[in-house]
C-alpha cells in the first residue's frame, strides 16, 4: 500500500511518514510500552470517523448524525467488557494519563490522600509525581520496593495505608517486571476503607489472556492504555464492575475532562479488542512472556543484572552498573547497533532521571514482528555485548551485522510501500 494522496499533496509530511516506517523496519523495537498495530487497526484510525463530532455517549449525543459512530463505540465497549469480563467500559479517554485524570476526578476531591507507587521504583508520572497534575492536585504518598527482593513491599504498603488512611490506593506500574498481587493490594486498601484503582496499562495484553491475574475481580476501577501489550491504537479506557462508579466515570470523562471523543481511534480500539478475543492473540501473549524471559536470560548470561533477578511479564529492568555505562549512553549506543530501548531509573537510583543507571527492555513489539525465543536470547546477549563494547568499534559493527540479520528474517509491515 503506497501513500496515495499525501505523497502528492504534501511531500514533506509524506517524507516524514516514509522515514518513520523505514526507522521502525530497520531496528528492533524493545521499548516496553510500544507495539505494532495491525493494518486493520490503522485503517480504522485513518478513516472518515475522524470527521465526526460525537460529544456524549452512544444513544445520548449532543450532535446529530451519530448513529454510525455509535456502532463503533458500542462495539468497542462491548468487546472491552468481553475481553476483561466486566460490566462497564468507557473507551473515550484520549490516553492513559487522561484515563487516570478522569478516574481521580470521579473518585476524589482535591487534596485527598492517595497511595501510589513511587516513580523511581517503577510507578508512573500520574501516580503522584510532584511534577504531574496528580501530585499537584492530590496528596500522594508513595510505596515502593523491598530493598532486598526489589519486589513490591506489601507489608510497608499496608503500614503506610494504616498510618495515612488514604481515600484511594493505586496499583500498577510502568517499569515493574514482576506479577503484581492485586488481591493483596485490594485487601490493604479496603481494610482502611480506601477505594482500589489499578492502572494496568503495561500489562493490559497479559491480563486480557490470563497471563497476568486480572485486577477486575478486586479493583473498584481499572484504567489502561490500548497501545502497549494490548496492541491497539494509541489511547486509553476505563473499566469497572461497580454501577455507581461507572456513572461517575462517564461524567468525569465527558463533560468532566474531555470534549469530542476521537471516534476514529475508538473504532481502532474496537478492532483491537476484537483481535484480543481471537485465540491467536493468546498465543501472541504467551510468546511475549517467553521472549521477555529469553531477553533477560541473554542479558544475564552476558554479565548484566536484572532488577529483582528476572521477569514474569513483558519487560526486564536492567541494572548497567557492572558495565559502568549510564542508561543515557546505553540508549544511544544500542540505537547505533539497531536496538531501540529507553533509559530507566533503577531502584535507589544514584543518577538523575535524564541519565539513570538502567534500561528497560520489553518484548511486545519484537514478538509482533515475529522474533522467537532463540532470536530474543540472541538479542539479550547482543545488548550485554554492546554494554561491554563501548570503545570497540569493530565489536559494535559486528553486533550491528547480527542485529541486521535478525531484522532481515522478520520483515515489518511488508504490505506497506512508502
Ligand atoms: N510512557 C509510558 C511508558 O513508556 O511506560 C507510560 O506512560
Amino acid at each position: 500500500m503506497p501513500l496515495q494522496y499525501v505523497s502528492r499533496t504534501d511531500p514533506a509530511v509524506a517524507n516524514a511518514l516514509s522515514q518513520e516506517l523505514a526507522r521502525q523496519r530497520s531496528s528492533i523495537e524493545l521499548i516496553a510500552s510500544e507495539n505494532f498495530t495491525s493494518p486493520s487497526v490503522m485503517e480504522a484510525v485513518g478513516s472518515v470517523l475522524t470527521n465526526k463530532y460525537a460529544e456524549g455517549y452512544p444513544g445520548k449525543r449532543y450532535y446529530g448524525g451519530c448513529e454510525k459512530v455509535d456502532i463503533a463505540e458500542d462495539l468497542a465497549r462491548e468487546r472491552a467488557c468481553a475481553v476483561y469480563n466486566c460490566s462497564f467500559a468507557n473507551v473515550q479517554p484520549h490516553s492513559g494519563a487522561n484515563a487516570n485524570f478522569a478516574a481521580y476526578t470521579a473518585l476524589l476531591d482535591l487534596g485527598d490522600t492517595v497511595l501510589g507507587m513511587s516513580l523511581d521504583q517503577g510507578g508512573h508520572l500520574t501516580h503522584g509525581s510532584p511534577v504531574n497534575f496528580s501530585g499537584k492536585y492530590y496528596r500522594f504518598a508513595a510505596y515502593g520496593l523491598h530493598p532486598e527482593t526489589e519486589t513490591i513491599d506489601y507489608e510497608a504498603m499496608a503500614r503506610l495505608a494504616k498510618e495515612l488512611r488514604p481515600r484511594l490506593v493505586v496499583g500498577g506500574a510502568s517499569a515493574y517486571p514482576r506479577t503484581i498481587d492485586f488481591e493483596r493490594m485490594a485487601a490493604i486498601a479496603h481494610e482502611v476503607d480506601a477505594l482500589f484503582m489499578v492502572d494496568m496499562a503495561h500489562i493490559a495484553g497479559l491480563v486480557a489472556t490470563g497471563a497476568h491475574p486480572s485486577p477486575l475481580p478486586c479493583a473498584d476501577v481499572v484504567t489502561s492504555t490500548s497501545h502497549k501489550t494490548l496492541r491497539g491504537p494509541r489511547g486509553g479506557f476505563i473499566l469497572t464492575n461497580n454501577e455507581e462508579i461507572a456513572a461517575k466515570i462517564d461524567k468525569a470523562v465527558f463533560p468532566g475532562a474531555q470534549g469530542g471523543p476521537l471516534m476514529h481511534v475508538i473504532a481502532g480500539k474496537a478492532v483491537a479488542f476484537g483481535e484480543a478475543l481471537q485465540p491467536s492473540y493468546a498465543d501472541y501473549i504467551d510468546q511475549v512472556v517467553v521472549n521477555a524471559e529469553q531477553l533477560g536470560k541473554g542479558m544475564m548470561d552476558g554479565g548484566l543484572r536484572l532488577v529483582s533477578g528476572g521477569t514474569d511479564n513483558h519487560l526486564c529492568l536492567v541494572d548497567l552498573t557492572a558495565a559502568d555505562v549510564t542508561g543515557k549512553d546505553a540508549e544511544k549506543l544500542l540505537e547505533r547497533v539497531g536496538l531501540t530501548v529507553n533509559k530507566n531509573s533503577i531502584p535507589n537510583e544514584p543518577r538523575s532521571p535524564f541519565v539513570t543507571s538502567g534500561i528497560r527492555v520489553g518484548s511486545a513489539a519484537a514478538t509482533t514482528r515475529g522474533l522467537d525465543a532463540g532470536d530474543c536470547y540472541q538479542v539479550g546477549a547482543l545488548i550485554a555485548r554492546t554494554m561491554f563494547s563501548v570503545h570497540d568499534e569493530a565489536g559494535l559493527a559486528a553486533i550491528k551485522e547480527e542485529v541486521d540479520a535478525i531484522i532481515a528474517r522478520h520483515p515489518l509491515y511488508p504490505e506497506f510501500d512508502y
